[in-house]
């Protein structure tokens, strides 16, 4: 960088020449990095490496790329356990369904315990069914109606027990599930078949006067072909 040499040295080499003349000029420049005798020197040697400069840094660079993204880490320790949710709808349902079998255990239980004492009550249940009436009198028609409307049938004696047990509770004249009206003078339930058992009051039955096709037993027990039309005791018959 400083090509010529500071003064302070150029000084001392000039002294040093004027201060023994028997040095050639030659000698001198050996001595000094400056010609300073009047003539052209050779370059000299190579110097040391110098010490690293003191000089001020350069300015800091633009940041570089950015780098490939690294590895995925290893998983992470499980989170605390929640809190507990509330009941699925599935679970919900199966609940009530439970319930609902266990009201209809129930019920089925109580109807059961109901028909018995319905039926002690009545003390009339004959073989396997049981005989009711209201009392009330009415067409055939309409006593086939209220009987199947109560999911029964009209009361049929099929045997001497069942016409005792009607009678008991009918007190009077009753309708009884017998006609011929499919076909005259043929008598048959209205269940469908023919009679297997009757008790025919004498002379009976007549189809008296327009024509009777309707079966009544009268207070004592005993059968008359009567209109069906004519109103008389209803009475069902239920199976106990
Ligand atoms: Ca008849
Ligand atoms: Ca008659």
């Amino acid at each position: 960088m400083l090509l010529l040499p500071s003064l302070p040295a150029l000084l001392l080499c000039v002294v040093a020449i004027s201060s023994s003349k028997s040095q050639t000029c030659e000698d001198a420049l050996k001595s000094c990095s400056v010609i300073a005798c009047g003539r052209d020197g050779r370059d000299g040697p190579k110097g040391e490496k110098g010490e690293p400069g003191q000089g001020l840094r350069g300015l800091q660079g633009p940041p570089g790329k950015v780098g490939p993204p690294g590895n995925a880490g290893a998983p992470g320790i499980s989170g605390p356990k929640g809190q507990k949710g509330d009941p699925g709808h599935s679970a919900a349902i199966e609940a009530k369904l439970l319930n609902l079998e266990a009201e209809v255990r129930t019920l089925k239980s109580e109807l059961e315990h109901t028909k018995k004492l319905h039926a002690f009550s009545m003390g009339k249940k004959s073989g396997k069914k049981f005989f009711v009436t209201n009392r009330e009198t009415m067409p055939f028609s309409k006593v086939k109606a209220l009987c199947a409307g109560l999911r029964g049938n009209v009361a049929i004696p099929r045997n001497a027990e069942e016409n005792k047990a009607i009678q008991e509770v009918a007190k009077g004249n009753a309708f009884i599930g017998i006609t011929d009206e499919v076909t005259e003078g043929q008598f048959m339930y209205v269940t469908g078949g023919k009679l297997t058992y009757s008790n025919w009051k004498q002379n009976e039955p007549n189809d008296h006067g327009s024509g009777e096709d309707c079966v009544i037993m009268s207070e004592s027990g005993i059968w008359n072909d009567i209109a069906c039309q004519s109103s008389f005791i209803a009475v069902c018959e239920f199976p106990a």
